[in-house]
C-alpha cells in the first residue's frame, strides 16, 4: 500500500487527507475548526482580536493545538495512521512565527506524555503570529521600499507589501527589538508546522518564501541587501530556502502516539496557494485557477517570473517546479457574506435563485464591497461603494440586485487584475466553498468567457500537499497523481453572447474602480 498524509494547516482550521496512490483514492478526510472545536484559544475565525482593525495576529499554539487534535481524531476513528508513508503540508502564507534559541531542543526532545502547546511556549519569542490578514505595516513597506528601489518587485516578485513577512518583520524589529534579538529563527506558517514533524528546524520552500519580500527569484535565495536592509542580522534568523520537492527531515517519535511510524519522510510544506495549484491539476500553464475562500486568489502556473505593472499581483514558485503567478482580493466570501446577511436571505437563495430572478450586467449596477481592508486593489479604509442605478446607489434595491452586484463586481475585479498575466485563458478551474455556487460560477464562466472546471475535492490545499508528500517521498509522478485525483467533475460553458457585454462593463468596472482608488 502506497498512503500518504497531506495536511492543511488554514486560517479558520486544520485539515488532513490520505490518499492512496496505488487504489488511487482519498481513503480518509477529517478537520479541526479553530474558533468550534480550540475556543480557548480565542481565535474565532482564527484571528485574536484586536482594536486596531488592521492588525490581525493569530496564536502560533493553536496551530500546534490544532494539529495534536487533527492527528488525535484521525487515529480515533481507525485512519490508517500506520501505514502512511510520507507527510507533507500546506499552510496559509505570510503568516510568521517567532522563536528563541530553546526551540530546536524542546522540539528534539518532544515528551510524548505532553500535548504540544505547553512544551512549545517557552520556545516563542513573540506570543503571537502576524498572518495575512493584517494590514498595519504601510510605514514599514515605504522604508522598505525607499532602502532597495525597483529592484525590490523586479527581485522578489512584489511590491513591499503590508502582509509579506519582512515588513512584519521590520514592524516587530522596531517595535520590540529585545524580543527581536532574542529570536533565533523566523518561520513561516509552512516551515514552522513542518518543524514540528520533524522535531528540528525545517527548510523552507523557496517557493513559500517569496511571500516575504526577501527571496530573490532570480537565484532563489534569500536577498542579502534586502534581508539586512528588513532588519538587523535578519539573514541568521532565516531557515535555509529549499526546493519544495525536497524532504525536510523525518518524523519524530512524539507522533507514534497517534499511530503514525516515527522516521518517515517529511517533505518540505508549502503555502496554500501553492499546494492548491497542485491540488487543482493546474501545475502546467494554461489553466487559471479561482480559489473561493476566506479570501478569495487567482493564480496560474507560469514558466518564467513576470511582474504586475500595478503592483497588486505576485510571483511564487510552483511546487512541480517553475514559478505562479496570483493576486489575492481579502473581501471573498467574507463580502458575499455580509451582503447575504443584509439581504436577510440564505445561502440557496444567493447561489441560485437571485441570479434567476435578474440579468447580466444588472442595469450596469457594481459594488466595491471592501467590508474590510482590500488588497486588490489596496484599500486600507473600509467601506462599501456602489454605483448605477438610484435604487441601488440610495440602497433600495432589491436583495437579488444586490447580490448579483456583489457576485459580477468580484469577477469582472478578478479579471481586471489579472490581466497583467498575460495568458488567454480558456479553462478556469474553480476551488473552493463558494465554488458550489450555481450562479457564481456561471458569472465567472461568462465574465471570463473561459470554460469553468470544478474539481471534485474542495479541499484542494490538502489534497495537493499529500500529492506533494507522494511526489516527494514515494517519487510517484505528477502526471499520474494529477490524473488520479484532479479530473473535473462538471464543467460550465459561458455564455458567447455575453462576451460584448461584459467586455464593456468592465470598462464601467475599471472607471468606477479608479475612482475610488486612484493610482
Ligand atoms: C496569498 C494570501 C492568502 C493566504 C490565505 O497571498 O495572502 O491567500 O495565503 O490563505
Amino acid at each position: 500500500m502506497s498512503l500518504y498524509l497531506g495536511l492543511d494547516s488554514s486560517t479558520q482550521g486544520l485539515k488532513g487527507i490520505i490518499i492512496d496512490t496505488e487504489k488511487q483514492k482519498i481513503v480518509f478526510s477529517e478537520a479541526v475548526n479553530f474558533g468550534k472545536d480550540l475556543p480557548e484559544f480565542r481565535c474565532q475565525e482564527g484571528v485574536l482580536d484586536n482594536p486596531n482593525p488592521l492588525v490581525k495576529h493569530s496564536d502560533p499554539l493553536l496551530w500546534a493545538a490544532a494539529l495534536d487534535l487533527l492527528l488525535e481524531r484521525m487515529n480515533q476513528k481507525n485512519a490508517p495512521m500506520d501505514k502512511v508513508e510520507g507527510i507533507s503540508g500546506s499552510g496559509q502564507q505570510h503568516g510568521s512565527v517567532y522563536l528563541n534559541h530553546k526551540f530546536e531542543g524542546i522540539l528534539e526532545n518532544l515528551s510524548t506524555n505532553l500535548k504540544l502547546p505547553s512544551q512549545l511556549a517557552p520556545a516563542l519569542s513573540r506570543k503571537t503570529s502576524p498572518i495575512w490578514m493584517d494590514s498595519s505595516t504601510s510605514q514599514e513597506c515605504r522604508e522598505i521600499s525607499d532602502a532597495i528601489g525597483a529592484r525590490l518587485q523586479d527581485d522578489t516578485g512584489s511590491p513591499a507589501i503590508e502582509r509579506f513577512t519582512g515588513p512584519q518583520i521590520r514592524k516587530f524589529w522596531k517595535e520590540t527589538p529585545k524580543a527581536y534579538e532574542e529570536t533565533a529563527v523566523i518561520h513561516l506558517v509552512s516551515s514552522f508546522m513542518a518543524s514540528l514533524l520533524c522535531g528540528k528546524n525545517a527548510p523552507m520552500d523557496f517557493g513559500d518564501g517569496a511571500g516575504m519580500n526577501l527571496l530573490n527569484l532570480k537565484t532563489l535565495k534569500w536577498d542579502p541587501e534586502i534581508t539586512e536592509a528588513t532588519a538587523p542580522q535578519l539573514l541568521s534568523k532565516l531557515p535555509p530556502a529549499v526546493s519544495p520537492d525536497q524532504v525536510g527531515g523525518h518524523l519524530h517519535r512524539y507522533f507514534t502516539r497517534y499511530g503514525l511510524k516515527a522516521g518517515i519522510p517529511v517533505v518540505i510544506w508549502s503555502g496554500d496557494n501553492p499546494n492548491s495549484l497542485i491540488g487543482c491539476g493546474a501545475a502546467k500553464p494554461g489553466i487559471a485557477v479561482i480559489s473561493l475562500g476566506t479570501s478569495d486568489t487567482f493564480f496560474a502556473a507560469m514558466s518564467n517570473p513576470k511582474v504586475d505593472p500595478h503592483g497588486c499581483g505576485h510571483v511564487f514558485g510552483n511546487p512541480a517546479g517553475g514559478f505562479m503567478s496570483l493576486i489575492c482580493f481579502k473581501n471573498g466570501s467574507l463580502a458575499r457574506e455580509r451582503i447575504k446577511d443584509e439581504c436577510g436571505k440564505d445561502w440557496d437563495y444567493f447561489n441560485g435563485k437571485a441570479c434567476k430572478k435578474t440579468s447580466p450586467g444588472n442595469d450596469g449596477n457594481l459594488m466595491l464591497p471592501y467590508f474590510v481592508p482590500e488588497i486588490t486593489p489596496p484599500v486600507l479604509k473600509e467601506g462599501l461603494r456602489c454605483r448605477g442605478t438610484r435604487e441601488f446607489t440610495g440602497g433600495e434595491a432589491s436583495a437579488a440586485v444586490k447580490i448579483r452586484a456583489v457576485m459580477e463586481s468580484q469577477a469582472l475585479s478578478m479579471r481586471l487584475h489579472s490581466q497583467w498575466i498575460g495568458d488567454d485563458f480558456s479553462v478556469v478551474r474553480v476551488t473552493g466553498g463558494a465554488s458550489r455556487s450555481e450562479g457564481f460560477c456561471q458569472i465567472l464562466a461568462d465574465v471570463f468567457q473561459a470554460r469553468l472546471e470544478k474539481i471534485a475535492i474542495p479541499d484542494s490545499a490538502a489534497l495537493g500537499a499529500a500529492m506533494r508528500a507522494a511526489n516527494g517521498a514515494g517519487k510517484v509522478d505528477w502526471d499520474k497523481l494529477t490524473e488520479a485525483y484532479c479530473k473535473p467533475e462538471e464543467k460550465i460553458k459561458p455564455n458567447k453572447r455575453l462576451k460584448e457585454l461584459y467586455d464593456n462593463l468592465l470598462e464601467d468596472y475599471r472607471q468606477f474602480e479608479s475612482e475610488v482608488v486612484p493610482d
